[in-house]
This record gives C-alpha cells, structure tokens and sequence, in this order.
C-alpha cells in the first residue's frame, strides 16, 4: 500500500501508509536499515546528493528509509506534506525555533507550556536576543494587541500541559495569518492526530513528543514535526543536519511505528478510563477541584467537543488540603506509578510544581496557571476498575489531612 492511497482511514494508515511488504522480500514488518552512511555508484552522485540535486539517502543524520517510512506514515495520520523526525520532542521544538526565528524576532506563545519549553524560550531563545511574549491566546483581543512588525511565531500547546486549558487553534491561526510572515506552530502531544490535526484548523507546524502516546509504550524518547514540503525542508536542511544534530535512531522509528499501529485503539481506552477516573475525582467530598475536558464542568467544554475528537487521557485536579494531601495521595497509590511523562498503558501520577514544571520559579507557576498543589493524572490502559479502586483507596488515605480548601484559584487564567 503506498503513499497514493489517502483515501484509506485514520487507523489504516497508521497501519499501512507508504509501505508494501512485496516490494521487502514479503516482509510484513518494515526492515530497519541500520546504516548510518550510505554508498554511492559514482562519485558524481555523491556530489549531486550533496547539492541537492539527486535525491537519495546518504547520511542517517539527514535521511533514512526507516525514517522516511515513519515521517511519510506522520504526515500522512497530521494531515501534512512532510515530516521530519527527531531523538526528542525538545529536539523537534528546539529545531524548529532555531530554524524558523532569529536575533531580533518576537514570539507569541500561550500562557502555560511544558517546563522544558518554557526553560528553552526563556533560557534559550532569550538569551539569544529573540524576544518571547506570554499572552492568553484564549483572549484574540490580547494576540492582536500583541502582534509587532517583528513577530514571527505564536506557538502554543492545546491542551496546555499541566493545565488543560485549550487553544482554539482556527481561531489563533486566521488571526495571526492576517499578520506578514508569521508561522503558527502546535504542540500536539497531548492529543495525537487520532484527536486534533492543527494543520487541519490553520497551524503551519505541528511538533511532538513521540515519546508519549504516539509510540505509547514508554521505551523511547522521540520527537516529531510535521507541516509544508518547504517547511520541513527548512527544519530538516537546518535545525535537524545543522543546529541540532538531534536525529531520530532507526531502532526508535521502528518501535514508533509499531506503536503507531495501535494509537486509535489505545487514545480510544485512554479517553474512556480518564472520563471515569475524572467523574470518580469530581464526586469525592476530598477533591478541591478536577479539570478533564471530558467533564460538563469543564470551563471549555463547548471547545474541547468542537476541536477535539475526544477528551484525551490526562487529568488535572488539586485535593482539599493542596499539596500536603496530594503528596499523601501520590504515596498512597498502589497500581498508579509515580513518574513524569505520560501517554503509557501504565497510568502514571506526578506533581508538576516540583516536578515537570519545576523549570518555572513559584511566582511564574502562579503568573501562569499551575498550582502548587495540581496532580497530574496520566490514565493508562489498565481496566477502569482498579484504576477506580486505587485511586478510592488513596483517597481514603486522605482521610484526616487537614481537608480545609486551599486558596489557590483552580482557573487562574481564566
Ligand atoms: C512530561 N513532557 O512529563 P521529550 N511537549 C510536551 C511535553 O509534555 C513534553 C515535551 C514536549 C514530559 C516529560 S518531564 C522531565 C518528562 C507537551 C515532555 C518534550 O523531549 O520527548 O521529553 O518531549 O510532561
């Protein structure tokens, strides 16, 4: 079955895309090309791959055919032209930035993002004189008033991680094309293409951490950008070969595609645990406050149905009590594993102010909307009923914190 046949549905490509076992010796399973150079007939066409002129792969740092099997298979589940595939999300992110923005330019981006991303704009970009603009890009008044003859990017992740506030991303991308030169970028992770195709809504690039639901079994790092031909050309010719070096391995690629074959099915129990793990939280008398987009008293909710597919598989809720009872909570559970990360069949919990959004100081987490006491829920694939009896049994272990409600405000952006 090869590229041509787009017609075919979501969980059929993800199964099939640009791959034909007959033209592999029969193999069903795509061979893993391991090679990190590759020959060339003559020493002319060397020279010609080099120029850009013949295509062909010729070094693993540039492209593969196991690399290129999965970027077509990516850019086909996204909606795209083309993909480029990285070691890493933050590979993907930071390529991506570095190719498409310099000394002087300004970047929008939306108010809560992954701490690494956060560290990497402020730390990063920062330092190297681009100009980074938080603003609320549920509010299209504050992203018009924030445009300037030099901003060059919005960039926003919906859901945001940790605090599931959403993007409309049509919304955002009709109003920044209004503006020259300005490239709209979205981190997907959260959702994967089986909920939302940004490119679909307007965006120009979508990025990735593969690591998480895309290959969904938490045995490699990677990274993906999928947008334009030209695009990815740019991010692949300059911020992979040149400014990171952060190449995907094939051995990774492979396992991503195998995990890929089952991302509808997976992202479908995801979605169906977490709603129950959700309205489990929302009914007990210790939780202060649970946010899942799946719930009616989810501030966005009419937004959530209208972008996204399906709820997704990630929570985020504060007890009674804050932190000191999410600590005795996160201790107390017994089938949910303590770690960062998310997008496993194992359901995991972490705490983002000390943990994944630890990269923000206190009164930045406070500027931008997480909690010191927010729990992140990553709900796996286990059966919703033990996932249901460990989360009572931790939160019967609550019993006898101090249960007085916290002062922080569950919505602080709102
Ligand atoms: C995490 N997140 O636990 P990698 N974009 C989003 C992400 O959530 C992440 C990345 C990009 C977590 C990782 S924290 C030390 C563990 C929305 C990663 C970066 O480079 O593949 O980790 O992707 O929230």
């Amino acid at each position: 079955m090869h590229t041509k046949h787009t017609s075919f549905g979501f969980s059929t490509r993800a199964i099939h895309h640009g791959y034909d076992p007959l033209d592999h010796h029969g193999a069903l399973v795509p061979p893993i090309y391991l090679s990190a150079t590759f020959a060339f007939p003559t020493v002319e066409y060397g020279a010609a791959c080099f120029a850009g002129e013949a295509s062909g792969h010729f070094y693993t740092r540039i492209s593969n055919p196991t690399l290129a099997l999965l970027e077509s298979r990516m850019a086909s589940l996204e909606n795209g032209e083309a993909a480029v595939a990285f070691s890493s999300g933050m590979g993907a992110i930071a390529a991506t930035f570095w190719t498409l923005l310099r000394p002087g330019d300004e970047i929008i981006v939306s108010q809560t993002l992954y701490g690494c991303t956060f560290a990497l704009l402020h730390h990063g970009l920062g330092e190297f004189g681009i100009k980074v603009r938080h603003v609320d890009l549920t509010d299209l008044a504050a992203l018009q008033a924030a445009f300037s003859p030099a901003t060059r990017m919005v960039y926003c992740e919906t859901p945001a991680n940790p605090t599931l506030r959403l993007i409309d991303i049509a919304a955002v991308a009709e109003l920044a094309h209004q503006q020259p030169n300005i490239t709209v970028v979205v981190d997907n992770t959260y959702c994967t293409p089986y909920l939302q195709r940004p490119l679909e809504l307007g965006a120009d690039v979508v990025v990735h951490s593969a690591t998480k639901y895309l290959s969904g079994h938490g045995d490699i790092t990677a990274g993906i950008a999928v947008s334009n031909q030209a695009l990815a050309q740019r991010i692949r010719l300059q911020g992979l070969k040149d400014l990171t070096g952060a190449v995907m391995s094939p051995q990774d690629a492979a396992l991503l595609m195998r995990g890929l074959k089952t991302l509808g099915l997976r992202m479908d129990r995801h979605c169906s645990n977490a709603q129950a793990v959700a309205e489990a939280l929302q009914a007990h008398p210790a939780v202060q406050w649970v946010t899942y987009p799946g719930l009616r008293s989810f501030p966005q909710y009419e937004l959530a149905n209208r972008q996204m597919k399906l709820p997704g598989g990630m929570i985020a809720f504060e007890l009674k009590g804050g932190i000191e009872t999410g600590q005795r909570f996160m201790n107390a559970l017994q089938l949910f594993t303590r770690a960062v990360s998310l997008g496993d069949a194992e359901s995991l919990a972490q705490h983002p102010a000390s943990m994944t959004h630890s990269t923000y100081t206190p009164e930045q987490r406070a500027q931008h909307g997480i909690s010191e006491g927010l729990v992140r829920l990553s709900v796996g694939l286990e059966d919703v009923a033990d996932l249901l009896a460990d989360i009572q049994q931790a939160l019967a272990k609550c019993n006898g914190a101090n249960l007085r409600p916290t002062t922080t405000a569950a919505y602080a952006l709102k």
